[in-house]
């Protein structure tokens, strides 16, 4: 701020000892053993890879920090509008080699770490995930904030600094089991921002009043106060010096540690249970991808983070001392799902009680400012929040929320005078017991754009939960913005020897900023030497990957197998049970064949990963006969390596960027219409794998990029889905016979006790099917076969493999954040010279 300035005539002293960026492999390993030495106090007599780690995360983050800075800078001089975004969570994954590649310094770095007796590979190895989200959603997020940097966008993104991330699985007899993953023991990274502490309150009451120009006033008081303390954490873009903040709030008590009232007076428990409750709002991350559990809990997490924000955000406005108007020209605030939902009516209260805006002006700054993206049409996903517990936590926004729909079910009663159930259905408050709130709705009615993450899910929205929408604002409003994702991180970093050698062909690293460059490989597609290099990288990968499964599971596999993919979380939805089912009867297949049949058959790898939400027991079922069927197929002498399955423990970011280059097919098989888009088939596709998938989320643009012959489709289309469901109650159902046949083989005991799995098979055969795993099985399995056959034509494969590579240049998350800013938030860029 001004006030904290150097003044103009020690600035010349300032600037001369100003910290300067190691550009040499000499300082680079000077700014090592500094800070091994001195910030982590360690010594040659005591330099483990943990603290050599250390060294390094720091010498970097001391290039990212003074980059940070400057950045910060000139934003603060241009004051562009900037975005904002608002996400519960960013799965970032580890830091290091990002930083690494997008500053340009790895091979200095390899051959300094390799001068002071380390392996690059190794000290990478050491540092944990910052593991702050469930799935796709939180990637998603850390993806932008890749892109955002790399186009050299103002940008922050903001969300909770939690103590604990997703939990770490362990597998134990077949069952999951979660531990805690504590991860900021040391976390180089982060920044705390002591002096950036935000007053929080909660619960209190409304006193109203008439000011002496008769203006009603609310006052919300009387509450518990809690505190935000922020957390930064630079953000590098790829070739670029542009690095933004990523701004992580963790909750504290007020008073700053524990009540010396209370504990003077002999309250010891009282005054520590205080603080322990504080700062329990930040402690953990709800482990549950799409899925509402409306606890207390959560909806304070989500109050919390997002008054913090605002009032940061609305703090950096008022610096500038334009007029209010001028608030969505300086302020874009993206909504990721409706998690920051609370942040519409909190926007509000501040205009309203706390700058004295009337109603309407309050409102119109509201609704340019926000745009919100809906990540799901699942009902069991769609949050709702029961009033009474908003009415107890937030009094006054849930006022402010009652103002909101009741102007809004005017103005629909004055448009569509004649549909009186219009009202209840639009209406923000559902009419249950108890009243709940609607958060999509409230999110939709606050935003000026809404978006789906792919063209069907966009479209879906439409014609689904957003029906009577469409009607009431007209189709402009909503608009599709297909997923992308980060090539530095899901290409270059995944697989630097595929980088290198589109590198090569290509002339430059250009492609890793301009993905769309990458169709030019297509010229080398019957090129001998590209063909050969390239199906030798992917043989490496296979192996590398092999490594780590005999390493982390114990389990030997063959990388000249067909490696089958599916990684993700454990969801229903998702079909891993169609699966694993389909494994049984390829097993059963072999178990029926000749000695020589079998000898001939296509080997296969299946692997499987991904965590269950810890109360979601059909997931954990699922999980569950992942391992039994894999310690039986494994163990039987018949089958060798014709067939394997790996359930690989505990999936997270780093190991994904193991799994994803190794695959040869890899499964995205939700029911049609129920996955909004997925990222991971983009991720495994680009990194020369094929897919077999539904006509689901964004495989259907992935298909109409790569060509209808480069992916495996099947099963029935979303379109017939709800005729199908209908047709289960109401028809005769009749279960698949080769399916009935896999049920048979569970029943008798073939994979330990068919009790444990007859919840999953009666959700099948006597609950209705609802995810049409039955009426979707044969197409499946004979696509698997065709997928043999194919598998075995491998000049063939290759082709294919390559010529998708080469058609997946749209799927970069900076064509996605491009669409973004200009359709959305109408931000422009920050050169950086
Ligand atoms: C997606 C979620 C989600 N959709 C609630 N919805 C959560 C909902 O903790 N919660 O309460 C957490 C996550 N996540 C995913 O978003 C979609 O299922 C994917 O298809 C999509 O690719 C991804 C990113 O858009
Ligand atoms: P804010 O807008 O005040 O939150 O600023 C964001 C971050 O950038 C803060 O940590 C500031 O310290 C920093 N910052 C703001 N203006 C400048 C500047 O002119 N030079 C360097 N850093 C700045």
């Amino acid at each position: 701020s001004v006030e904290a300035s150097i003044p103009e005539p020690q600035r010349e002293a300032w600037k001369k000892f100003s910290a300067k960026e190691f550009s040499s492999k000499e300082d680079f390993e000077k700014d090592v053993v500094r800070h091994i030495e001195t910030t982590l106090a360690r010594s040659l007599f005591n330099c483990d890879e943990s603290a050599a780690y250390g060294g390094t995360s720091l010498a970097f983050r001391d290039r990212l920090v003074i980059e940070w800075n400057k950045t910060q800078q000139r934003q603060t001089f241009a004051d562009p509008k900037r975005v904002y975004y608002l996400s519960l969570e960013f799965l970032m994954g580890r830091a290091l080699d990002n930083a690494m590649l997008n500053v340009g310094m790895k091979d200095i770095a390899r051959d300094g770490l390799s001068d002071l007796g380390f392996r690059m590979e190794d000290i990478i190895e050491q540092e944990r995930d910052a593991a702050l989200g469930n799935g796709g959603l939180g990637r998603l997020a850390a993806c932008f904030l890749d892109s955002l940097a790399t186009l050299d966008y103002p940008a922050w993104g903001y969300a909770l600094r939690y103590k604990y991330g997703i939990f770490k699985q362990e597998i134990v007899d077949g069952y999951q089991v979660e531990i805690p993953d504590y991860w900021l023991d040391f976390n180089p990274w982060e920044f705390p921002r002591h002096d950036v502490t935000v007053d929080i309150q909660f619960y209190g009451s409304v006193r109203k009043y008439m000011d002496d120009s008769g203006k009603q006033i609310s006052v919300w008081e009387n509450g518990e106060i809690v505190n935000a303390v922020a957390y930064d954490a630079p953000v590098p873009g790829y070739g670029t010096k542009t690095t933004n903040n990523l701004r992580l709030w963790s909750s504290k008590a007020s008073h700053g540690e524990f009540d010396f009232t209370k504990f003077n007076s002999g309250e010891y428990e009282a005054s520590v249970a205080d603080q322990q409750r504080a700062e329990t709002i930040s402690a953990v991350l709800y482990p549950n991808d799409s899925l509402d559990r409306g606890k207390e809990l959560r909806l304070k997490q989500q109050y919390f983070w997002c008054a913090a924000s605002l009032f940061d955000i609305v703090r950096r406005f008022k610096k500038s001392k334009k007029a209010w108007s001028e608030f969505p020209n300086q302020v874009a605030i993206q909504l990721n799902d409706t998690h920051p939902t609370l942040a519409i009516p909190e926007l509000m209260r501040i205009l309203l009680d706390l700058e004295g805006l009337n109603w309407d002006d309050s409102w119109a700054i509201v609704q340019k400012t926000f745009g919100y993206t809906n990540h799901t049409v699942l009902p069991e996903a769609l949050e709702k929040w029961s009033v009474p517990l908003v009415q107890n936590l937030l009094p006054r926004h849930l006022q402010i929320i009652y103002e909101i729909n009741m102007q809004f079910l005017q103005y629909v009663e004055r448009s569509f005078p004649k549909d009186r159930e219009m009202l209840g259905r639009v209406s923000i408050i559902e009419e249950s017991q108890p009243k709940m709130v609607r958060m999509a709705y409230l999110a939709l009615i606050g935003s000026h754009k809404v978006n789906g993450v792919a063209e069907l899910h966009s479209d879906l929205i439409k014609t689904t939960i957003f029906k009577d929408f469409v009607k009431i604002y007209g189709p402009d409003k909503f608009t599709n913005v297909t997923n992308g994702i980060t090539p530095r991180r899901w290409l270059h970093q995944a697989n630097p020897r595929l980088s290198e050698l589109i590198a090569s062909k290509l002339g430059s690293y250009d492609y890793l900023k301009d993905l769309t460059l990458l169709h030019k490989i297509e010229n080398f597609v019957d090129d001998k030497d590209f063909r050969k290099e390239f199906q030798e990288i992917k043989y490496a990968n296979k192996v590398r990957l092999a490594k780590y499964i005999k390493e982390a599971q114990g389990i030997s596999v063959n990388p000249s197998g067909l490696f089958d993919i599916q990684v993700k979380r454990i969801h229903e939805y998702k079909r891993q049970q169609l699966n694993i089912f389909g494994v049984i009867h390829r097993y059963l297949e072999l178990k029926e064949m000749s000695p020589e049949d079998r000898k001939k058959a296509q080997p296969r790898v299946s692997i499987f990963g991904g965590k269950a939400a810890p109360g979601y027991w059909m997931a954990k079922t699922i999980i569950h006969l992942i391992n039994q069927v894999s310690k039986v197929v494994n163990a039987d002498k018949d089958i060798g390596d014709a067939l394997k399955v790996v359930f690989l423990e505990d999936y997270n970011v780093s190991k994904a960027e193991i799994i994803v280059p190794a695959s040869d097919i890899s499964e995205h098989i939700s029911t049609a219409g129920t996955e909004a888009s997925g990222t991971s088939n983009m991720k495994f596709v680009l990194n020369g794998g094929l897919i077999i998938g539904t006509c689901d989320g964004a495989n259907i643009e992935i298909t109409r990029e790569v060509g209808e012959d480069n992916i495996f489709l099947f099963g029935n289309l979303a379109e017939d889905v709800e005729d199908l469901r209908h047709g289960h109650f109401y028809g005769g159902f009749e279960i698949d016979s080769q399916l009935k046949r896999v049920f048979e083989t569970m029943r008798s005991g073939t994979f330990g006790d068919a009790g444990q799995f007859s919840a999953l098979v009666n959700s099948i055969v006597d609950h209705g099917d609802y995810y049409l795993v039955s009426d979707d099985f044969k197409s499946y399995i004979d696509t698997q076969k065709l997928i043999d056959e194919a598998y075995k034509q491998q000049d063939e494969w290759l082709t294919k493999t390559i010529t998708a590579v080469a058609r997946m240049g749209f799927f970069s998350s900076d064509r996605c954040i491009q669409e973004y800013a200009e359709e959305i938030w109408s931000i422009g860029i920050i050169w950086t010279f």
